[in-house]
């Protein structure tokens, strides 16, 4: 059972957080349905269940508006959330900063210590999107992921790309233990040539 095994019933909160008009609503029915929709802005959220393999449970995702004004409102999911996906708008580097503050705070929430995170880099069908890489860096992920098993997935809400890896991914981080899952993330990140100690030393360089 994963470090959030309390968490981790029949059906399993995934909580889908991220700044306003990063792709949330976009992607949740992408996944669902293979429906490119038309959006406005989320004003309060929505609900969908999300069925995986038979040996996890099912997914309830709360996709809840990234609105400034909406943003006070997302710790009251705190509490049942055993899986966290952060959205990030991958194009637009003018947001990064925000998108930063924002997800440090929310891994700041004692009741999501250990809460495993995949950060869906989004938008990747745009020119100029971001890397995952480029992202980790920028969001400071190693940091603030500290104890804490986590997953960057690059994807795009309007092809479709990457969206069902991703939420394989939160399964996935959900019933393993952490230990396991960064030895996982080591193996993959060597397999493409980037190791761990390399990131380190960039941010320790950039800042
Ligand atoms: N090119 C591109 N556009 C996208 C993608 N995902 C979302 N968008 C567009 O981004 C805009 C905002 O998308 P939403 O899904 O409404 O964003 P949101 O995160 O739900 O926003 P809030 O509900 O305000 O929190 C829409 O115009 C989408 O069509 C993507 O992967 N690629
Ligand atoms: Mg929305």
């Amino acid at each position: 059972m994963g470090v959030c095994g309390s968490k981790l019933q029949k059906q399993a909160q995934v909580l889908m957080l991220g700044l306003d008009g990063s792709g949330k609503t976009t992607l949740l029915y992408k996944l669902m349905y293979n429906e490119s929709v038309v959006t406005v802005p989320t004003v309060g959220f929505n609900v969908e269940t999300l069925e995986t393999d038979r040996s996890s449970p099912s997914m309830t995702v709360w996709d809840v508006g990234g609105q400034k004004k909406m943003r006070p409102h997302w710790k009251h999911h705190y509490t049942d959330t055993a899986g966290l996906v952060f959205v990030v708008d991958s194009w637009d580097e003018t947001r990064l900063e925000e998108a930063r503050k924002e997800l440090h705070r929310v891994l700041r929430y004692e009741s999501l210590r250990g809460v495993p995170l995949v950060v869906l880099a989004n938008k990747q069908d745009l020119p100029g999107a971001l890397s995952p890489e480029a992202l980790c860096l920028k969001l400071d992920l190693i940091r603030v992921c500290e104890g804490r098993a986590w997953f960057i997935q690059p994807c795009s809400a309007t092809t479709g790309m990457g969206l069902e890896e991703g939420f394989r991914r939160i399964v996935y981080l959900m019933k393993t233990p952490l230990k396991r899952t960064q030895e996982d993330i080591k193996v993959k990140m060597k397999s493409k040539g980037f190791s761990i100690t390399a990131v380190k030393q960039v941010l320790l360089c950039s800042r």
